[in-house]
């Protein structure tokens, strides 16, 4: 046998060993969290990503969605914390659940500051996501794409709502990430922090009368007008989804398959924001089912969502520090920055 050929059967069987070897590194199953089931988009979008990176690796990186929290026990805001440790491997996880342990991520809920979706795309697409994904990293969850839960509101299952004294005496169920208690005090109602598995159970017991949540996202999917006949739209708060990965989980892929799951990443993030924002953006369909469905539905002028910011101002200036005054001007500047280039 001739040298040369003799050489490549060697390099074959080299590189056929250290592939073994790399997919021996590798889980037989990826443990992907969602706080919500697997109905709409959010939940949907679990199961699309985990079948379409399965494809993309040929079968390597086998991803299974955990649905309803499972993975974290019922205690949502240990969501970040859990995958840093490589408890968890993939999430979709909102900014809430992760903000405990990332300050900045409050930037979305500060009260009535993101008032379009063009805005929010304008900060996630420009320099503060940019920004917000590599304070991530450094704490030990790679952001792979931004997704969405939505603009949330309110609603409950004693009278419509449309000014702060219309919330005064209202038990309302909240998460359990401190500026939600301070928004709802400030409003005039009275928060309870609680994990979303056991709120759907306090809601078919009565023992809340309210809850805020995204209408596509959390409202349909779990049929809230069973337990709440009124809803009010007020975009108070908008919660993205990180698609995310445990940092010590992505520093065992190879750089293919690395490659590979960020653009199934990309798609799918694109298709679940489509879907969270159908019958929303341009459209009534989505108010139009939950008036089907027997809801009385409240639209906020902007004179009416002026009455609530006010309100709500110390709760903003008190958390413009804590997500820090910086990333506060940063957002503002990629929001205009993306009006002027219109
Ligand atoms: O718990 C909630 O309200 C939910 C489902 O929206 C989040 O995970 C933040």
């Amino acid at each position: 046998m001739k040298k040369s050929a003799l050489f490549i059967i060697l390099l074959i069987l080299v590189v056929g060993f250290a592939s073994t070897v790399f997919s021996e590194n590798y889980k037989p199953e990826y443990k992907m969290s969602i706080v919500v089931g697997p109905a709409g988009p959010w939940g949907e979008s679990a199961a699309r990503f985990a079948e379409e990176v399965k494809k993309a690796t040929d079968g390597r990186i086998n991803i299974k969605p955990y649905y309803s929290g499972q993975l974290f026990a019922g205690k949502q805001t240990n969501e970040f914390l859990l995958m840093k440790q490589g408890v968890i491997d993939f999430a979709l996880g909102s900014t809430i659940n992760w903000s405990p342990t990332v300050k900045e991520l409050n930037l979305f809920a500060l009260p009535f500051f993101f008032s379009s979706y063009k805005d929010l795309d304008a900060v996630e697409n420009g320099e503060v996501g940019k920004h917000l994904f590599r304070i991530i990293e450094e704490k030990g969850v790679v952001g792979l794409g931004w997704a969405e839960n939505g603009f949330r509101e309110l609603t409950n299952s004693k009278r419509s709502v449309a000014k702060p004294d219309d919330l005064e005496g209202l038990k309302l169920r909240v998460v359990g990430s401190p500026i939600f208690v301070d928004i709802f005090k400030a409003m005039g109602a009275n928060p309870v922090s609680m994990n979303w598995g056991e709120a759907l159970s306090a809601f078919q017991q009565g023992t809340v009368d309210g809850q805020e949540n995204p209408v596509i996202s959390v409202i349909i999917p779990n049929k809230l007008w069973q337990v709440n006949k009124y809803m009010t739209s007020w975009n108070y708060a908008i919660d993205p989804i990180i698609l995310g990965v445990s940092k010590m989980v992505w520093d065992t892929f190879d750089q293919k398959d690395k490659d590979a799951i960020s653009k199934v990443a990309q798609e799918v993030v694109t298709w679940q924001k489509n879907g969270a924002r159908e019958g929303l953006e341009g459209s009534t369909a989505a108010f139009d089912n939950l008036r089907n469905n027997g809801m009385e539905v409240t639209i906020l002028t902007p004179d009416q969502i002026k009455v609530f910011k006010d309100k709500t101002k110390p709760v903003f200036d008190k958390w413009v520090n804590e997500v820090g005054p910086e990333l506060v001007k940063m957002a503002e500047k990629d929001i205009q920055k993306a009006m002027q280039a219109k």
